[in-house]
């Protein structure tokens, strides 16, 4: 007697959809040899994410929290086929190679690496554990996001607004 057979989902082997998105990083320093540290960084960037560019690296003013030394800031692009909690899961894990302890550390004080999530393509994110928002609440204000950004993507449009990130710097 032939068996019926039955096709369940769990048998249909369905390509899994990768979308594609390209994702600004910004990078910061100011404890330790910061330039080696982002050009350490940036090397592992290449294990997750294709068509890299990285802008200039700039020394800037801290901002927010003032007493500490001057950092080292840097936009690096890619493209990256995952979710962004899993893209934070290891940029989290790469900061704490390069001696990030978010524990001991003042808020927006000195750190040895953050790297933040400014743009996901043109997604927006709300995550709540672990916290994530992206835009990243804080990059309209920051010119030392915004000037490596732009060198990168003179004319990148916010995702929300629609408007010229230049506008915003200029604003
Ligand atoms: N990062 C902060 C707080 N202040 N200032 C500058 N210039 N560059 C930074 O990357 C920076 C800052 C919190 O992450
Ligand atoms: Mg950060
Ligand atoms: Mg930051």
């Amino acid at each position: 007697r032939q068996r019926q057979m039955c096709i369940r989902d769990s048998f249909v082997k369905r390509p899994k959809i990768l979308v594609m998105e390209t994702i600004i990083l910004g990078l910061g320093s100011n404890r330790g040899d910061s330039k080696t540290i982002l050009a350490e960084a940036i090397k592992r960037f290449a294990l997750f994410l294709s068509k890299i560019r990285t802008s200039s690296v700039y020394i800037t003013k801290p901002q927010d929290y003032l007493d500490q030394d001057d950092f080292y800031n840097m936009v690096v692009s890619g493209n990256y086929a995952g979710s962004p909690a899993s893209l934070l899961k290891t940029l989290q894990q790469i900061e704490a190679d390069y001696g990030r302890n978010r524990e001991a550390e003042i808020p927006k004080g000195p750190r040895t690496l953050d790297i933040d999530i400014l743009f996901f393509g043109s997604q927006i994110v709300k995550l709540d554990n672990p916290p994530l928002i992206i835009p990243h609440p804080a990059v309209y204000r920051r010119a030392f996001a915004l000037i490596p950004l732009l060198e990168l993507y003179p004319d990148y449009s916010d995702p929300v607004t629609q408007q010229p990130l230049a506008a915003v710097l200029a604003a």
